[in-house]
């Protein structure tokens, strides 16, 4: 039997992969950092099937300790400070968690077993300000946030590593991925969230910002597939992951909106107050290498995507908010 240790097996991400790897025969355990508050809504279905070991990428103690204890041949970086716009306010800690994190992590693996393979969480919010289209493991970065800045920094630790010591690191450049588990801040949810509510009286309009920002939107539970062959090849590498195909922010809110049978432009006002200090306007990912090597194609469409969202919180909220997302 193959073991993993996830770190943020809480978030979104963490919960999929969770699941796919126990459908494959791991033995999993999620690293989760101290709280007071209870954080395993995402995994409330698979607590008993998933071991959990306190730890926290602030602490490398903590982190050789999980290790040492759980003994995985694989490890899946998941845990970061992941909202983009909170990265403004705090990018001392976003560095902490996101960036200097991993290195934490990854001398963690070097002493304690460099045979593990290592997967690092990289994003398509390195590229920022893009310097081709569409984007490919080959494009520059230039990153606009502090929290695209801390990945850059992951990103490359996780190659050297992989240069200097000879460990068997790969990193997914994913561009944005969704579904009922994202995160309500982000805008994907918040729009979902939003239609599901003013469909059912509970909300009268939605604000947002930047209706003309691009992105390739996936479904998270795709995403996590090509992680997982990322580690099954003989030779770790860099993968872009993405749909290939671009929508506005307007055009995800039509659809949302329409799925519940209300027009977007009724319901939706922009606040200056939600755009970013520098934004990221357009991203559009070139996963043709994911495709070649890894055999990896997503399977839900841009719409596809966005029914599960608004239907998922329908039912959701049907049913007093207590459904499993
Ligand atoms: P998410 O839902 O925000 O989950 C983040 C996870 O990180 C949570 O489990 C969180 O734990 C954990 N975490 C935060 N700080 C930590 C710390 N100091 N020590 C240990 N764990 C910590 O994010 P996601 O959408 O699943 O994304 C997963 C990873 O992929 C992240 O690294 C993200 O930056 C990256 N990424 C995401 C996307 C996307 O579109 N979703 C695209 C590219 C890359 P708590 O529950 O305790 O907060
Ligand atoms: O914003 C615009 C906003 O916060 C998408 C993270 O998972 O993906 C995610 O980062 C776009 C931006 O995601 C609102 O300006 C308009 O252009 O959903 P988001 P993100 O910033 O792209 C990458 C790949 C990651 O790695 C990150 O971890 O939507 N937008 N109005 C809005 N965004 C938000 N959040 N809220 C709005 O009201």
């Amino acid at each position: 039997m193959k073991s993993a240790l996830i770190t943020g097996i809480t978030g979104q991400d963490g919960s999929h992969l969770a699941d796919l790897l126990l459908e494959k025969g791991y033995r999993v355990t999620g690293v989760v950092r101290r709280s007071s508050v209870d954080q395993s809504e995402r995994i409330a279905h698979l607590l008993d099937r998933v071991e959990i070991q306190q730890g926290d990428l602030l602490d490398e103690s903590s982190l050789v300790k999980a290790i040492e204890r759980s003994q995985p041949d694989e490890i899946y970086n998941l845990g970061a400070m992941s909202f983009v716009p909170a990265s403004w306010e705090q990018p001392v800690l976003t560095g902490e968690f996101t960036a200097l994190g991993v290195t934490r992590l990854l001398n963690a693996v070097r002493f304690v077993n460099p045979r593990i393979r290592f997967y690092q969480a990289s994003s398509s919010e390195m590229f920022g300000r893009v310097r081709e289209v569409p984007q490919r493991e080959a494009t520059p970065f230039h990153p606009r946030s502090p929290y695209g800045v801390a990945k850059a920094y992951a990103h490359w630790i996780t190659v050297n590593y992989r240069e200097s010591y000879g460990l068997h690191a790969s990193c997914g450049i994913l561009f944005n991925h969704e579904g009922p588990r994202r995160g309500r801040e982000f805008v994907s949810r918040k729009i979902s969230d939003a239609v599901a509510r003013i469909r059912l009286g509970m909300q009268q309009k939605l604000r947002l910002g930047n209706l003309d920002a691009r992105r390739d939107w996936g479904f998270a539970g795709d995403y996590v597939r090509a992680m997982w062959l990322m580690l099954q090849q003989d030779t770790p590498g860099d993968y872009v992951v993405a749909s290939g195909t671009q929508h506005t922010v307007r055009e995800f809110s039509e659809i949302a909106f329409a799925r519940v049978g209300l027009d977007w432009k009724d319901y939706v006002e922009t606040d200056p107050a939600l755009l970013r200090p520098a934004e990221v306007d357009s991203l559009l990912g070139d996963a043709s290498l994911a495709k070649e090597r890894l055999g990896w194609v997503p399977e839900v469409s841009f719409e596809g995507l966005v029914h599960m969202m608004v239907d998922a919180d329908l039912g959701r909220l049907k049913d007093g908010g207590n459904r499993r997302q």
